[in-house]
């Protein structure tokens, strides 16, 4: 039975006209989910508060010391629901349409993941995955009265700014008041997004369930959420649903997790799942991807005025800088830089988002990119004022859901890295209370490793923080116009403890986009069930993102650096913040000093823009040590492409300041690099794990079969043919030309 009117804060009655589609797919949710009543969230202000309060009612929130946290929750999650579950993750194509032309099982498990995202499930009875429809019905039959004894609250919302021409909708439906609380601050909500739909904007249809339904005089949990791994699914689909087919091609449905991007679903699986889908069959091609957009404004200091002895600046230039790393490798952190003492005369840099990036040209041919989010959801292990104090900021601004972090009896927050020692009375993130000082020891050995135990337990290492990005001290004024940003850098990254230097600039577009598609990265917490520092393929950082053959997501790639203007089409760098040395201490110093890498890349976008061309300085190779002054360098040119000098990144290498920064200087390269006859000289290959990067490399891209273009195979050829002439050798059973692909 429907119920006969959804209840909300504004007039809006079940048989108006003025809810277009949006009606035909509340009906058929509630229809199916059978929820004992319907809310619509109007995206107020008021009615954040009121969800929050409501759920300190029910014991899902705690209110933490609005003295410190004004308007802050803490929630505690089932441990069995603490991050995305990638393995029940599924993109249901057309059929015949898969990620990756072998079916999960075949995917080599040396290559680090089984599931880019999977098609369907895998039946055992049939021998093959579901097809999309067969998956559907099995979304329904989940669906099917999950929503008895509850509420289904249906949020209207917009990734992307309402006014602005990226802007997509959505409608999630969803039996979980907390997710209604994090949509608010991390989408655009409110009724305007209906009267939208009404007029005839499309949507997407995305439904959530926790799976938890409640029998008449069951009480409650404080986290619903289904308890088997296997009963968990978050689909999504891109053909239309035969029963009701004028809701648009594009559908969501996620059962049985309320966390994070299982269950916020206008984060990764509309922004970026979803929409990764549309951007490629859309008739104007663009991109969604994983990235952070910062925002630098270069004002170079051009002499002391003579008169006023004063410092005088040149007119200040601006650039775009995005970055692509896998979740928890530091976009939160690098989106929300802080600019060091020594450039800060110069240098300013805001943030446009940390985590999305739309990707449109503009009339000139230049690469746009709008954060189509609101709110951050960020990692809050290893945030604080000293690693990143824009986002304590942020925080302290309030309005904040944390969620798994440790709380203390004042009702204060706490998480590994936020302050050197934990502090007393503190309450671990399941809720039990840790006995203080435990950690202690006379033995200051003992203790450390105590003390290290301590600290892991009290706050789970994929907690996070739920905030208005509004709230950034460094956010840009104009982040949520609407209006692109022009890209001039895209940087791409993974945790690499070995091998991977520090940063390199390739060459041109396709080269870039073949180390891209090649990025691999340490596992984290970010992902349930995944073996942390296991290394693993991660193409653009975009793996578990990627809405389409994987294949022609890379010719995809290409053909927009095709379409881009010779001018304007950004520069591709990959960069390793990760690197440790043998007793696994990070030999960069990161955070802060990232912004060496991104003032690099701008000051060579400036030289391209000028229209010069980027030479490497003789003065000023990788391992040199003397300082120079050719800061705009692009160093010297490695099999991977250009590597930075010390003093291109304003390190001297004899201070110990810089030495602090950066502990060992073989890291900025994958070769010694000389100067001889005053040119740059690239020396012999520092590390022999080469060969077998690239063999991997080649086994990944094999995946891809005949969706691989030839561009990035020839790319690759000369990749491996680059590395031979800087002397890699194969091993005994192998030979060079082995890593070759064959071109017709
Ligand atoms: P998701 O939100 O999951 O996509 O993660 P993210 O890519 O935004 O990563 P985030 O910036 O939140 O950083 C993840 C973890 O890496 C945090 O614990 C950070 O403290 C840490 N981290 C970030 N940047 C650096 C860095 O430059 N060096 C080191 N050593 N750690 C870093
Ligand atoms: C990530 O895992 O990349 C995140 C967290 O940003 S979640 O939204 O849960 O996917
Ligand atoms: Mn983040």
């Amino acid at each position: 039975m429907i119920p006969a009117l959804p209840k909300c804060m504004l007039p809006l009655t079940w048989d108006s006209p003025s809810l277009g589609l949006a009606k035909e797919f509340i009906e058929y949710a509630v229809s199916v989910c059978k929820p004992d009543e319907v809310m619509v969230f109007d995206g107020r202000r008021e009615s954040w508060i009121q969800s929050c309060e409501d759920l300190v009612k029910s014991g899902s929130f705690l209110k933490l010391n609005p003295y410190i946290w004004p308007n802050c929750y803490l929630s505690r999650s089932n441990p069995v629901d603490v991050a995305r579950s990638e393995d029940r993750t599924f993109m249901c194509l057309k059929d015949g349409e898969t990620l990756y032309r072998k079916p999960h099982n075949q995917i080599p498990p040396q290559l680090g993941f089984k599931w880019g995202c999977r098609a369907g499930e895998y039946d055992p009875e049939k021998k093959r995955e579901l097809s999309t429809e067969e998956m559907r019905q099995c979304l329904l039959k989940r669906f099917e009265g999950c929503m008895v004894g509850r509420t289904m609250y249906v949020i209207p919302f917009s990734m992307g700014p309402v006014s602005s021409e990226f802007a997509k909708l959505g409608i999630q439906i969803t039996d979980s008041l907390y997710v209604v609380a994090n949509m608010y601050t991390m989408t655009h909500t409110g009724m305007g997004i209906i009267s939208k739909i009404a007029e005839g904007s499309p949507f997407v249809p995305c439904w959530h369930s926790t799976g938890f339904p409640l029998e008449a005089g069951e009480k409650d949990v404080c986290w619903p959420c289904r308890l088997l791994p296997s009963d968990r699914y978050i689909a999504h689909f891109t053909q239309p649903d035969p029963a009701h087919p004028r809701l648009g091609e594009y559908s969501i449905m996620s059962y049985g997790s309320g966390y994070g991007g299982n269950a916020i679903l206008g984060k990764k699986c509309y922004a970026l799942r979803i929409a990764s889908n549309m951007a490629r069959r859309d008739k104007v091609k663009w991109m969604a991807e994983h990235m952070l957009i910062l925002h630098v404004t270069y004002t170079p200091c051009i002499g002391i005025d003579e008169v006023t002895k004063k410092k005088k600046y040149g007119p200040a230039e601006y650039f775009t800088v995005t970055g692509a790393f896998p979740s928890a490798c530091g976009k939160t952190n690098l989106a929300m830089l802080q600019v060091p003492k020594e450039f800060s005369d110069e240098w300013k840099v805001s943030c446009v988002g940390d985590d999305i990036a739309w990707i449109r040209f503009d009339s000139k041919g230049r690469m746009c990119a709008i954060n189509p989010e609101s709110g951050f959801f960020g990692v809050a292990p290893g945030t604080s004022d000293y690693t990143n104090r824009n986002a304590m900021e942020t925080l302290r601004g309030g309005n904040t859901i944390f969620t798994n972090v440790g709380v203390t009896v004042e009702g204060d927050v706490w998480w590994d890295g936020l302050t050197e020692d934990p502090p007393k009375g503190l309450v671990d993130w399941r809720g039990h209370r840790m006995q203080d000082d435990a950690w202690r020891d006379e033995d200051k050995e003992k203790e450390k490793m105590k003390k290290k135990q301590f600290i892991k337990s009290a706050a789970h290492p994929n907690s996070r923080y739920t905030t208005p990005c509004a709230q950034c001290p460094i956010i840009d004024p104009e982040w949520n116009t609407g209006k692109g940003f022009p890209i001039d850098v895209m940087l791409f990254g993974g945790r690499r403890s070995q091998l991977m230097p520090l940063a390199v600039r390739t060459r041109d577009w396709n080269q870039g986009v073949l180390a891209a598609a090649t990025l691999r990265s340490e596992g984290t917490a970010a992902v349930q069930d995944r073996v942390v520092g296991t290394l693993s393929f991660d193409p653009m950082a975009m793996r578990p993102f990627i809405g389409y053959n994987v294949g022609d997501y890379f010719n995809h790639w290409i053909e927009m650096g095709k379409m881009a203007s010779d001018q304007y089409r950004p520069d591709i760098y990959v960069v390793n913040w990760f690197r440790k040395d043998a007793e696994g201490r990070f030999l960069w110093e990161g955070f802060s000093e990232n912004f060496r890498i991104v003032r690099w890349a701008c000051l060579q976008a400036k030289e391209r823009r000028e229209g010069k061309e980027c030479a490497s300085s003789s003065s000023c190779t990788p391992s040199s040590s003397s300082s120079c002054a050719a800061s705009k360098c692009c160093g010297a040119e490695t099999p991977l492409g250009y590597a930075p000098s010390p003093c291109a990144l304003g390190l001297d290498l004899k201070s110990e300041e810089s030495k602090h920064v950066l502990k060992d200087p073989s890291i900025l390269s994958v070769c010694e690099c000389k100067c001889e006859d005053g040119k740059c000289v690239v020396g012999k290959l520092l590390d022999d794990g080469w060969f077998n990067e690239l063999k991997e490399r080649k086994a990944f891209l094999e995946l891809l079969e005949e969706d691989l273009g030839k561009e990035l195979k020839k790319e690759f050829n000369e990749l491996v043919d680059r590395f031979a002439s800087a002397g890699m050798k194969a091993p005994a059973e192998m030979k060079i030309e082995d890593l070759h692909f064959q071109l017709e």
